[in-house]
């Protein structure tokens, strides 16, 4: 096993769980320059930062899915609910690729979220939208650099209220848009470094951080769905 039992205790109770170095190093920096190739900039050249090429948002190259090291996939596995299948917790075909480049103006989050709540995707609440995200973090991430902003024990308070009335939150948008109902606390702003993975609930309230750094924010998100037909959606 890859996580201890205190991680596993960490993350039933925080809703998330980071875990430091689960990517080794080798195969991290080849993501991460496979990354900078596919997005078509460079690394030392900030002014063609901006030329990205977003159409790479659904990356397959192999060098990113080498991330998903049989470690990687075990720690899922230990995390994800229900019974362990593996042929759930295998590398996916497609992912998010999340480059978060450098802006000007004052550091902020996005406003806490839920994944999976968008209306049109119809996606139901019960019994789990999907099993596990996880964001594996490419680089190092500086505090105000994109880093992700998680909101601890939110997912076990955004679950009593979706279990307060399961027909009106059958579905994860009607929960998604009324987060404002529950008090979720203080969020915690993640500095990751290269090749720690974040793993987080589905009912886990999360957000996106403006990038007032200096070097882009590279991650790759991916979910583990409820069921191997849904897996390569
Ligand atoms: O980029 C991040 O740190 C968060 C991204 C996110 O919330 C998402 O992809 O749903
Ligand atoms: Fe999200």
């Amino acid at each position: 096993m890859i996580l201890s039992c205190k991680q596993i205790e960490q993350y039933l109770e925080n809703g998330y769980l980071l875990v430091p170095g689960l990517i080794p190093s080798d195969i991290v920096e080849c993501a991460e320059a496979k990354m900078w190739q596919e997005l078509g900039v460079h690394s030392n050249e900030p002014e063609t930062w901006k030329n990205a090429n977003w159409e790479t948002w659904s990356l397959i190259s192999p060098e990113i899915r080498a991330c998903y090291t049989p470690e990687f996939l075990t720690a899922a596995m230990q995390l994800g609910e229900g019974e362990p299948d593996p042929e759930i917790y295998r590398p996916r075909k497609r992912h998010s690729v999340l480059p978060i480049f450098p802006q000007e103006g004052e550091w902020r989050h996005h406003g806490a979220h839920i994944d999976h709540s968008i209306k049109s995707h119809g996606e139901k609440t019960f019994p789990f939208a999907f099993r596990l995200a996880a964001m594996a973090y490419l680089n190092d991430v500086e505090p105000h650099s994109g880093g992700t902003v998680v909101w601890p024990g939110s997912h076990r308070k955004i679950g009593a209220l979706a279990r307060s009335n399961p027909t009106h939150y059958e579905y994860m948008w009607s929960l998604g848009s009324d987060l404002h109902k529950v008090d979720i606390g203080e969020p915690i702003e993640l500095t990751p470094n290269q090749g720690d993975v974040l793993f987080y609930h589905y009912l886990c309230a999360h957000s996106g951080s403006q990038n007032v750094g200096r070097r882009p924010r590279f991650a790759v998100n991916t979910k583990w769905e409820r069921d191997v037909s849904r897996h390569d959606r």
